[in-house]
């Protein structure tokens, strides 16, 4: 299918014990061998070996050793490509990595791209589409929680599910379409009650599908929760106890914090990155200006707000504002200083919980972690939630689909000639299709590709 073999370091670049060098193609073998002089008893060529196996030598170039290897040889199909697989195990160096790289692509090679030899892994019928993208979500995932459902949508689970869809949609295009050939006929109405039947479960499908997005986009990329509130109410002293180590600098002194400061933490099983901002009061100063100017940017790009007040104080005009201004984000009130008395009372906000806690002893803490869990996601979170996860490109693709289809449906229950029903109905299979990548462009392939390291 792919004339040329490409290669590429599949570690991460950087010093390190070893370093892979990856070589899939037609020619991965012949290559590996024009290079490669055997150690130890073995004198056999890579080309004559057994497959999946593991050979000692040194990478030879111009009579001059590069380096002591070991190399694995896996010949096609039953490979991750389904091609032939050469893999080099070579010292982690950054010059000797690219210097048997380099002896590679002299040898025949060429670069890959970013994502190739799972693209070919793809095009080669080995995975699909969804495969394919947990692989990368796989390698980005950044909490157990993602590692999970990026392992369930690696088996398969999520593909079983829209391949099912598929079928299903396919029998019932297929029966449409049989009678577009014969006009004079029409569909019983035990079959077409059947049809429709068939459409309304799909569609039942597709909305319980698209109910997992949410869910899925918190899973995979985490959440942004910007902390404000005015000098001094604690905001540092609250990101350095979420993250429970002393990141920011805490001090008396009122604006001690300038810049944004952005550190990531799991809160229960979720990436959450906090931004500990500068306050938004209006300044003269340029620096000041400046801080405030990204506090505002920070708070715009955040799923949730938490707004720190000092409770051993009186509510501030600034307190105030704040809290009318951010009214209608999503925020959590956290009453700072419980360690002291109370001065403040219960702050009003509707609808928005609080939060009290000490960032002096820590009390309080693990409430509010609960508390932006639930903010974000109320509910438990189950196995089977897991196991399909749909992400963005599945929902664009499922709502096509699922409007499609429910056209496809009233046109049927409202006899409208079948050729026009067939229309729609095409269009929906092929939107459930692009799902595993049975109908895909080379557009779409680029854009989920592209996203990959060079070597994966
Ligand atoms: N007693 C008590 N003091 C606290 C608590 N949290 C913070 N403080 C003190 O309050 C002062 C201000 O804390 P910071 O965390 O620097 O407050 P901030 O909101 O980041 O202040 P700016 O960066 O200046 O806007 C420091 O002296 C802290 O030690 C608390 O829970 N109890
Ligand atoms: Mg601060």
């Amino acid at each position: 299918m792919f004339d040329e073999t490409i290669a590429a370091i599949a570690t991460p670049l950087g010093q390190g014990g070893l370093a892979i060098i990856r070589i899939s193609g037609d020619k991965a073998l012949a290559i590996a061998d024009s290079l490669f002089a055997p150690g130890g008893k073995s004198k056999s060529q890579l080309a004559k070996a057994k497959s999946h196996t593991l050979h000692y030598g040194h990478i030879v170039r111009d009579e001059r050793r590069l380096d002591e290897v070991m190399v694995s040889v896996m010949k096609a199909p039953a490979t991750f490509t389904r091609e032939d697989i050469v893999e080099i195990s070579c010292h982690g160096g950054i010059r000797s990595t690219k210097a048997v790289l380099d002896a590679v692509l002299d040898g025949g090679a060429r670069l890959a791209l970013p994502g190739e030899f799972t693209k070919r892994a793809f095009l080669h019928g080995r995975i699909d589409l969804t495969q394919a993208e947990a692989v990368a979500d796989l390698i980005h995932a950044r909490t157990d929680l993602a590692l999970s459902a990026a392992n369930e949508q690696l088996a398969g689970k999520l593909s079983q599910r829209i391949n099912q869809l598929r079928d299903d949609l396919m029998h019932v295009l297929a029966h449409v379409e049989a009678h577009i050939d014969f006009p004079d006929e029409d569909i019983e109405p035990d079959t077409m009650n059947g049809l429709v039947a068939k459409l309304e479960n799909a569609g039942r499908f597709i909305d319980e599908l698209l109910a997992t997005a949410n869910e899925g986009q918190l899973i995979r990329r985490g959440i942004r929760v910007a902390i404000i509130g005015r000098p001094n109410a604690g905001k540092s002293s609250l990101l350095n106890q979420l993250l429970g180590r002393d990141r920011a600098i805490v001090s008396a002194v009122a604006g001690t914090t300038r810049d944004t400061i952005s550190e990531e933490a799991q809160i229960r099983g979720i990436a959450v990155v906090f931004v500990d901002t500068a306050g938004l009061q209006e300044s003269d100063d340029a620096i000041e200006r400046e801080g405030i100017r990204r506090s505002r940017e920070s708070l715009g790009q955040a799923d949730i707000v938490l707004h720190v007040l000092d409770a051993s104080e009186p509510l501030t005009l600034d307190d105030e504002t704040y809290l009318a201004e951010f009214a209608d984000n999503p925020r959590i009130l956290v009453l700072n200083k419980s360690d002291l008395p109370n001065q403040l009372g219960q702050a009003e906000a509707s609808g928005s919980p609080s939060v009290s806690v000490s960032c002096l002893d820590g009390q309080g803490v693990e409430a509010l972690k609960d508390a932006i869990r639930n903010r974000v996601w109320d509910g438990e979170i189950t196995s089977e939630m897991l196991e399909v996860m749909i992400n963005s490109r599945h929902q664009e693709a499922l709502r096509r689909a699922g409007a499609s289809l429910q056209t496809a449906r009233e046109q049927l229950r409202a006899g409208t000639p079948l050729d026009l029903v067939a229309v729609d109905l095409r269009i929906g299979t092929d939107a459930v299709g692009e799902i595993v990548g049975r109908t895909t462009t080379e557009d779409l392939l680029d854009s989920i590709f592209s996203t990959f390291c060079i070597g994966k």
